[in-house]
């Protein structure tokens, strides 16, 4: 009767525990799309190379015809104001978070998307 209960309360320790490890190898991540605005393939490039190694990001991308951006990411470590915020350092424009005109003014002229004469032409 005694070595039952303790074989059960080892049990459920063990089992405790194990769901702990499991939550810490896997944060939940979330996935969100926002509209970025750019022409080419260096917006591209630039949109996507600050989150390329970065902590809490599983994935980046952006779509150059949809201006859309997708990322999966760590909610615990990043917030979508922190991303926007890290996009619109690059230069790029975001719906409600706007580069400086220093750092559009840092971007390349096939980049100037601001300028209205963009597109796939090259
Ligand atoms: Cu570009």
């Amino acid at each position: 009767m005694r070595i039952a209960l303790i074989t059960a309360v080892a049990a459920l320790l063990s089992l405790a525990s194990g769901a702990q490890e499991t939550a810490k190898q896997q944060p939940t991540l979330v996935t969100t799309t926002f509209t970025v605005y750019g022409n080419c393939g260096t917006c591209k490039k630039n949109i996507e190379r600050p989150f390329k190694e970065m902590r809490g990001v599983e994935k980046a991308t952006w779509d150059k015809k949809t201006k859309q951006f997708t990322i999966t990411y760590d909610p615990s470590v990043l917030t979508e104001r922190r991303i926007k915020e890290i996009i619109a350092e690059q230069g790029y424009d975001t719906d409600d978070v706007k580069a400086s005109d220093e750092a559009y003014g840092k971007l390349p002229k096939c980049c100037r998307y601001r300028d209205g004469n963009s597109h796939d032409e090259h």
